[in-house]
């Protein structure tokens, strides 16, 4: 129990530190309002919630446990990756009355007015959040937790398919930094073999290829654009698959290495235990660290079932849904009060709660201008058209 709270405040530190603070305690949050008023209002919207998440992020049977209780019908859709939330949210009427953006694109959606102030009378468990990481938040995302609530967090980073890489390699060893596994030609040159996967996302795949050159990850300088996609380019011909579906790829065997998200390698992971298959997969720690990233539930301005938002919001927080996504879905949750329900297995998994010593190598996550975004993007298109 003090190792995961020692974790989590851990993480804060390095976001913070990583921020270019130091050694900073972090500001107090509001106390969230835990008790509901003597009589509650009555909901009267209709019995309709319409969610839009990333896919493979929520535990078989979390909304129709959520439906049967509430009466709300839940419509759930999913996404693969923030430029395409983004779209729908900047596009308006998209439908949909919770969204879960990545923390890099909420802060502009944020700022742009496309997120509604959350009702914190209506969330009391709004108290079982980990504090120092909603400090964290607030300081660099979401001024006093107006808008937002940690889905879940994890890493981007390379995951291996071990048998099928050190076969490939031959009698190359593997590369200390295992980002060279998708970036030095010395290395895609063999792995081409057995299939390279990149994540198809403009903001997904530049900051950690600016991270790999030394460069700053969140770079908002369209320079630094361009030499990432030098690097890139050395290794274009190497990439096969452009894809977010990084679970399929690698437990499917189209790919044996993949850039990608730490809870999806290792849901490949078991989902190849579960097949029986020989294939060891394995989300590495690189050397030089990697990129993290938090996903926020968030309720959009123009939702029209937005109580029905806040309940959702607030069962989601209940320790034990919170225990389960990450249980089920590999990826750590920012609910303390949810830590004591997380499976040992799960706990002590060193690629999804990631140990205090590598977490002070990680980036943490910052978030980019709209002309950076939309500079980035034209510098990625033309790497991945081979231009
Ligand atoms: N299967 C859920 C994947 C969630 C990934 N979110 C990543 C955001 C990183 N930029």
């Amino acid at each position: 129990m003090m190792k995961k709270y020692l974790w989590s405040f851990a993480l804060s530190a390095i976001v913070l530190a990583g921020c270019g603070k130091k050694e900073e305690l972090p500001a107090p949050v509001a106390a969230p309002v835990a008790s509901a008023p003597a009589t509650a209002p009555v909901n009267t919207e209709e019995k309709v919630l319409n969610i839009y998440n990333w896919a493979d992020y929520i535990p078989d049977g979390m909304i129709a446990t959520f439906e049967k209780e509430t009466g709300i019908k839940v419509n759930y859709d999913s996404f693969e990756t923030n430029e395409a939330l983004h779209a729908k949210l900047v596009a308006g009427n998209s439908g949909y009355d919770i969204v879960v953006p990545g923390s890099v694109f909420a802060k502009p959606q944020i700022e742009g007015g496309l997120l509604q102030a959350l009702d914190k009378s209506k969330i009391p468990n709004l108290s079982n959040l980990d504090t120092p990481m909603m400090a964290t938040l607030a300081k660099y995302t979401d001024p006093d937790n107006k808008h937002l609530v940690p889905w879940a967090w994890g890493f981007t980073t390379v995951g291996i398919n071990k048998n099928k890489v050190a076969k490939a390699l031959g009698e190359t060893p593997m590369p200390e930094n295992a980002w060279d596994l998708v970036f030095k030609p010395e290395y895609t040159s063999k792995l081409k073999s057995c299939g390279i996967a990149y994540l198809d996302s403009p903001t997904e795949i530049i900051p950690v290829a600016l991270h790999y050159i030394g460069k700053d990850a969140y770079s908002n300088d369209p320079a630094d654009y361009k030499l990432a996609t030098d690097m890139l380019a050395k290794v274009r011909k190497d990439v096969r698959i452009f894809s977010s579906t990084m679970i399929d790829d690698i437990a499917g065997g189209k790919a044996c290495v993949a850039i990608g998200w730490s809870g999806d390698i290792n849901l490949a992971a078991d989902r190849a235990k579960e097949n029986q298959s020989k294939d060891e997969i394995e989300a590495m720690l690189p050397n030089t660290g990697a990129l993290i990233f938090f996903d926020t539930i968030a309720i959009t301005k123009d939702a029209r079932h937005p109580n029905n938002a806040h309940a959702f919001i607030d069962f989601y927080l209940r320790p034990e849904n919170a225990a389960l996504m990450a249980n089920e879905m590999n990826y750590p949750t920012a609910n303390k009060a949810a830590m004591h329900l997380v499976n040992p297995e799960i706990a002590a998994n060193k690629t999804i709660f990631v140990e205090s010593d590598y977490l002070a190598k990680m980036i943490p996550p910052s978030s980019f201008s709209n002309e950076a975004r939309e500079a980035m993007a034209n510098a990625y298109n033309s790497f991945k058209k081979g231009k």
